[in-house]
Formats: structure tokens, C-alpha cells, sequence
């Protein structure tokens, strides 16, 4: 990997960002990585390389901290997740929207940046979407405000590739399960807590229903189909809207039964709320083959593998004994 990018991630210390940071640091030197985000997290990884705060929506500061650290690359992470912005739409649409033309009509018209990542959803996908085996094309109907702000934000990628051969690249992430750090504000984020609350022996009550299945991605995963994209030819890059990417497929049931199988006295109770009609407009099940055709995607963990690895890990940074 060339020593010579400086890359500048944006909404660093959210749940991706955060083990994203410390992955490209491993690549490309502390140094070289710039972590930007509103606030600072004490997370040790932002002690290593440099950090700015920064509210995507001043596009004067983006300015400043672009011009200072000259970075190739951008990683654009900073969004309200589904569930969030259903209690804030305009500030929903105008952080994911606003956010995103920042640093498109940055990287048009500052000449420093050379490609850009910039994460869309399945959220995108709505009723009328096919449910199993969600084809990459297909209706797109989304019903909240951040599928709809990532729908348009697609689209705009697209744009400012055809229209300024701007470099986006783009992936539709399923829900992101990770022991590392927190996910806020996603309508998939019950299977994060889940293991939290079975390590402490709490029983998990779970915000969807017991057959509600979604599309998840272990988080070593999603790391790995991020950098798989950003480090592909670009001539590999053939859907420059944002590709559909899945892991597995799993409802709150199945994850509890995967949950048992290592602690068997888990328990999970039901009271679905406002998010499970959020999910109940999803896929269930996604279609990644353009992925896997395009850039040679290939995911490693199953439900199986991953429940494993996260108890362990959990296990391990709780300091506790099953
Ligand atoms: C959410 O639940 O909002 C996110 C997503 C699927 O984009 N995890």
C-alpha cells in the first residue's frame, strides 16, 4: 500500500469509525490517518495519529482541516442512523445530505482529494423492495428520512462521478455488529445489545419482534469490504451509486438460539416499538453477487462464528467468567 496517502476520516469515533481509524492506521502509518469527528472519544486508537473536531456541516472548518493535512483520501461517515433520525427528520436530512455535498463539492473543486468513501444502507430499500434475495436494482421506495437521505445521496455519488469523475465508492451496509464500540441511533443495533445483556446476565428486550429477520455484517467484515473497495482498481468500480453487500441473515430469535448455545440460561423478551416498522420496510435477505463479481467480495463469519467471537472478545474485555 502506498505510504504516501493521508486520509481523513469523518465521524471517526461512531461505531465504524472508530475500528475503521484503527485499521488504516495499521496501513498507512498513525501518522498518516486524520481523525475528525464533533466531539473526542477517549478511545486510546485517537491517541495515536492526529485529531480534529469537526461538524461536517461547517464547510469553512472542512476547509481549513483539508487544506492543512492535504488528505487523498476521505471517509465520510458522519450520518444520523435510521432510528435517530425519525425523531429529528430535518436535522436528519440536513446532516446526511448537507454532510455529504461538503465534501463532494470539496473534493470538485479543492483538487486534494482523490477518491472518497461514503457509506449508504439498505434503508434505502423499502415495501415494495423484493424481500429475499434483494436485487442491487429493483424498486427503491424508502420510508425514513435517512433511507431517503442515502437514496439521494447515492444518486448524487453517481452524479458527481459522471458529471466531475469525482471517485465515490459505495456500499449498502446491512445492520453492524461489533464488540469494540457502540453503534447509536440504528434500527439493527438489538444485535449489539444482545450480547451485552447476555454477558451480564440480563435478560435482552428486544425493540423488534421475534421473526423479524434483517440482513447483519460482522464488523472484521465490514472492515474488510470497505478497504477491499477503496483499494480496487477503479476500473473494478462499476456501480457508482453504492453496491449491495450482506454477511447473514438472522432474526432476534435465531440470534438468541446462537446466544444459548454459549450461554445457555440467556433469555430474550419482546416489546417491538416505533423501529419495528422501520424494519419491517427492509429486506431480509440481500443479493451482494455484483460485490462479490466486481471486487472479489467475500464474506468470512456466520451467526455462528460471529457469536462466538464476540463473547470471547466481550468476555475478554469485561475481565468476567461465564
Ligand atoms: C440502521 O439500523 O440505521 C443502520 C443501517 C442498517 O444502516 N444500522
Amino acid at each position: 500500500m502506498s505510504g504516501k496517502e493521508t486520509i481523513l476520516v469523518i465521524g471517526s469515533c461512531g461505531q465504524l469509525g472508530t475500528e475503521l481509524v484503527e485499521s488504516l492506521q495499521k496501513i498507512y502509518g498513525a501518522a498518516q490517518v486524520i481523525a475528525a469527528d464533533i466531539r473526542r472519544s477517549n478511545n486510546p486508537v485517537f491517541q495515536n495519529g492526529p485529531f480534529e473536531i469537526l461538524d461536517i456541516l461547517d464547510q469553512k472548518r472542512l476547509t481549513e482541516i483539508v487544506a492543512k493535512y492535504k488528505p487523498t483520501q476521505v471517509y465520510h461517515l458522519a450520518a444520523l442512523l435510521s432510528a435517530t433520525a425519525e425523531q429529528k427528520p430535518e436535522f436528519g436530512w440536513k446532516l446526511n445530505m448537507d454532510g455529504l455535498f461538503n465534501v463532494l463539492n470539496l473534493a470538485r473543486d479543492g483538487g486534494i482529494i482523490k477518491k472518497i468513501y461514503w457509506p449508504s444502507s439498505i434503508a434505502v430499500f423499502g415495501p415494495n423492495t423484493i424481500r429475499n434475495n434483494t436485487p442491487q436494482y429493483g424498486a427503491m421506495d424508502p420510508t425514513t428520512i435517512y433511507g431517503i437521505s442515502k437514496n439521494a445521496g447515492e444518486l448524487y455519488a453517481q452524479y458527481y462521478f459522471n458529471r466531475w469523475g469525482i471517485d465515490v465508492r459505495s456500499l449498502r451496509y446491512p445492520g453492524l455488529i461489533g464488540y469494540k464500540s457502540a453503534p447509536g441511533g440504528g434500527t439493527t443495533d438489538y444485535a449489539v445489545q444482545i450480547y451485552h445483556d447476555a454477558l451480564e446476565g440480563k435478560t435482552h428486550e428486544c425493540f423488534l419482534s421475534e421473526q423479524t429477520t434483517l440482513p447483519m455484517l460482522y464488523m472484521p467484515d465490514a472492515l474488510k469490504a470497505t478497504l477491499d473497495i477503496m483499494h480496487a482498481s477503479a476500473a473494478d468500480i462499476k456501480i457508482r451509486t453504492s453496491y449491495n453487500l450482506a454477511g447473514m441473515s438472522f432474526n432476534p430469535n435465531e440470534i438468541s438460539e446462537a446466544i444459548k448455545q454459549i450461554i445457555p440460561d440467556f433469555s430474550i423478551t419482546y416489546n417491538p416499538d416505533y423501529r419495528q416498522a422501520i424494519a419491517d420496510s427492509w429486506p431480509a435477505i440481500i443479493d451482494d453477487s455484483r460485490a462479490r463479481e466486481d471486487w472479489g467480495w467475500n464474506p468470512a463469519y456466520t451467526l455462528e462464528s460471529m457469536s462466538k467471537d464476540m463473547i470471547d472478545n466481550l468476555q475478554a474485555l469485561k475481565g468476567q467468567a461465564i
